[in-house]
């Protein structure tokens, strides 16, 4: 048998065991190494991985060899919680930011995400695909190789469905694989203040069937937050998209502790996200359910708030994801490694946990764990070779991009060496 591909000469090849269910408490701390390791690749899938020069039986005239130049190679990141396609920007709310008004009270002053949404429904097709695609570009620059994607910055029906076009055409066209998340309780508009109800049947009644009917998400997820949706409306709302097919989410007890992770686990969300203000309770059903803890340390850090009791979620078993929560207002960055470091001096996970954080255990958050999150004989072939010796490294040298090269679905899409 001969193959597409042999990465030879690895330095370290560092990657989880996929054991058919998330990883938690001792597991979440858990890699392989393989020193002087090597990767066969067949159709965009791992094929074989050996150490030393022991692939000779895969090698023809047609097979590439590439050499890994003994850096260190891990699984493709995966980021789990981003708002990636969404028009304008807001830092003309960063002086606001930095006089210590609260996130929502400018949502509440009919800023914040309504102020999105306004420039993205102003945003032709055309313009929200390419400033997300750029967003897209730099993420997969730094080894991120698969996202997930919500929708939310449109409130109603025909701009809901113009982001998660957007998100769909980008899944086509770029090298990055997207996972989609309709997200349409995100904040309530300005004239349904009074009238959640009213809002929330559109939402039910017209928005989740339409976007089901037109396969555009897989996710549906509410932002479940004081003054925003409350713990009521959240249940109501993802007890119908589950009766719709769609698998659920919850921004859960980002600022409030409201019992979103409570909900999340009744409910068997896949994942929780956020969860700085979760209760221990909350935390408990987290792990009896092995619903996800996604969590988002690049948030804590930009809006200054304490960061997710990680520690305590891995003591009791809960299964943790991190991701960027790239958005224009609470993380405006696409930077996962910066969010990784801050999972290891923010959250107290070690450099192990946060890589499992960001490849096996993400990929369970967004259901892809049959596909994707270890390099292991059959999953998609995406990795990063990464400038760095070792693993706590790339957790240690922070606010850098790590990445020498990266290859998806077997192409090599990155290269920092030319
Ligand atoms: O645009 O502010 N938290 N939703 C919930 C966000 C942050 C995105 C935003
Ligand atoms: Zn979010």
């Amino acid at each position: 048998m001969s193959v597409d591909m042999i990465i030879k000469n690895i330095g370290k090849l560092i990657t989880s065991k996929d054991t058919g269910r998330p990883k938690t408490k001792k597991e979440m701390n858990q890699i392989e190494i393989t020193k002087n390791a090597y990767i066969a690749i067949e159709n965009g899938r791992f094929i074989e991985i050996g150490e030393g020069n022991n692939y000779n039986h895969l090698v023809n005239e047609s097979t590439k060899i590439e050499d890994a130049q003994g850096l260190l190679v891990v699984p493709g990141f995966i980021d789990s919680h981003t708002h990636l396609v969404h028009g304008g920007s807001r830092e003309n709310e960063f002086l606001k930011k930095i006089e210590g008004i609260p996130y929502i009270e400018i949502l509440k002053q009919g800023g914040g995400i309504l102020s999105t949404v306004k420039s993205t429904k102003t945003a032709s097709e055309d313009e929200l695909y390419y400033k997300a695609k750029q967003s897209l570009d730099k993420m997969l620059e730094l080894g991120v190789t698969t996202v997930e994607s919500k929708s939310g910055y449109g409130l109603e029906l025909d701009t809901e469905i113009k982001q998660l076009k957007v998100a769909n055409k980008l899944d086509k066209n770029h090298p990055v694989d997207l996972v989609h998340t309709f997200l349409g309780a995100h904040a309530i508009p300005i004239e349904y203040k009074e009238n959640h109800k009213g809002f929330i049947d559109i939402i039910v009644n017209d928005m989740m069937p339409k976007i089901k009917e037109l396969g555009l998400a897989e996710f549906c997820d509410v932002f479940c937050e004081e003054g925003v949706f409350s713990i009521e409306e959240t249940e109501y709302i993802l007890k119908k998209s589950k009766a719709m097919g769609y698998k659920l989410k919850i921004h859960a007890d980002e600022i409030v502790s409201l019992g979103g992770a409570e909900l999340a686990a009744k409910l068997k969300c896949t994942s929780a996200d956020h969860l700085m203000a979760a209760s221990e309770a909350g935390m408990k059903m987290l792990a009896e359910n092995y619903t996800i803890a996604n969590l988002l340390p690049g948030t804590s850090f930009n809006l200054n708030k304490d960061y997710a009791n990680a520690r305590k979620m891995i003591e009791l078993g809960v299964p943790v994801a991190l991701s960027s929560d790239y958005n224009p207002g609470s993380c405006p960055s696409e930077n996962l490694q910066f969010a990784m470091q801050l999972g290891c001096l923010g959250l107290k996970m070690t450099p192990n946990e946060v890589l499992n954080a960001v490849t096996i255990n993400a990929a369970y958050s967004i259901d892809r764990q049959d596909e994707i999150g270890t390099i292991e004989v059959g999953k998609k072939a995406d990795l990063v070779i990464c400038n760095a010796p070792n693993i706590e490294y790339l957790m240690y040298h922070f606010g850098i991009n790590h990445v020498n090269k990266v290859y998806k679905n077997g192409k090599l899409v990155v290269d920092k060496n030319l």
